[in-house]
């Protein structure tokens, strides 16, 4: 018999449908204005992201690369892991070396809320690993995250920096969620982007060949298409700013004069004045005592603490 994976959703289809209409309705109806980062990840915004990942100036994904590449043996001998629970897996090309680690593991739960992702994702390691369990469940790890029964060790994931998109109290809220996961014995690793440079940060964020601008304005195309909304993405700028009191990045569409946008599904007609800007996502950069006084806060203990070698991203490993 064909080796095979399961994949269960607690994420209801037109979940995503109705959160776009709430988010677009409460985001741009107050000042300043805002969206949330999720938005970006249509197909569209899903290839960009990608692109991003391979640009010289977006150091991010080559530095957790080159700490999971070193570190993964390290998490495979202080885990002792049977489960592997990525949360925001996408196509689970990061997880690889991990997984390599981790020759016993029984069990690989990824969770994302990209079903044909998750499905792309399982199809290919099944091909590699036909004997892993493989577990899919399409869910918004920030709200419903209930994990199938697999044995334990538990090894729950959060990488790429994703922890940054949240504000200090949907991490707060995010990092309790992920507490009441483990059991005495399971482990929490989690990617954290850190404090640098900002001429770095900054370029991180406004690469020279455009892509994150286009990437930004993406945010643009999905509320035309999603929406009905005519928005003219050409009249709006990207921008990325270093926020050095919040110690994020923040990215914003710059409105490039005043102009009225109509967004038919959500009944909403929207003003921009020249030079207003959107906030569309926020990108926040970490210390060690942050990182771990925030899983402290939410009941986690830090054990293990590894960097790049030139030190711009860092990767915890964390206990209860
Ligand atoms: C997907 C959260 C890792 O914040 O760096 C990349 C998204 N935004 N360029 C990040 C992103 C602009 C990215 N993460």
């Amino acid at each position: 018999t064909n080796p095979t994976f399961d994949v269960t959703r607690t994420l209801p289809v037109d979940a995503t449908d109705a959160a776009l209409r709430a988010d677009v309705l409460h985001g741009l109806t107050r000042t300043p204005k805002t969206l949330p980062p999720k938005w970006f990840y249509d197909a569209r915004g899903s290839e960009l992201f990608d692109e991003i990942t391979t640009l010289p100036e977006y150091y991010p994904t080559r530095a957790e690369r080159e700490i999971l590449l070193a570190r993964s043996p390290a998490i495979a001998a202080a885990t002792g892991a049977l489960t592997l629970v990525e949360l925001g897996s996408g196509s689970s090309d990061k997880t690889r070396h991990l997984l390599d680690a981790l020759p016993g593991l029984a069990a690989y739960v990824p969770v994302d809320v990209s079903e044909s992702a998750l499905r792309g994702a399982a199809r290919s390691l099944l091909a590699e690993r036909p004997g892993l369990g493989i577990h899919a469940l399409v869910a918004d790890f920030t709200r419903d995250l209930a994990l199938p029964a697999t044995p334990g060790p538990r090894l729950v994931a959060f990488l790429g920096g994703t922890i940054g998109n949240l504000l200090p109290e949907e991490r707060a809220e995010f990092l309790a969620s992920v507490r009441g996961l483990l059991s005495p014995g399971d482990f929490f690793l989690l990617g954290t982007d850190l404090v640098k440079d900002e001429a770095e940060l900054v370029a991180a964020y406004d690469d020279a060949a455009g892509v994150t601008a286009a990437f930004n304005k993406n945010v643009l195309a999905v509320m035309n298409r999603e929406l009905g909304a005519d928005f003219d993405p050409g009249a709006f700028t990207h921008v990325a700013r270093w926020d050095d009191r919040a110690e994020w990045i923040e990215m914003r569409l710059r409105s490039a004069r005043k102009q009225v946008v109509k967004i038919p599904a959500v009944d909403l007609v929207v003003e921009f004045a020249a030079g207003e800007e959107v906030r569309t996502e926020v990108s926040a950069k970490f210390r060690r005592g942050g990182v771990a006084g925030e899983l402290r806060s939410a009941g986690m203990e830090l054990t293990h603490w590894w960097t790049d070698d030139a030190g711009r991203f860092a990767l915890s490993l964390s206990t209860v």
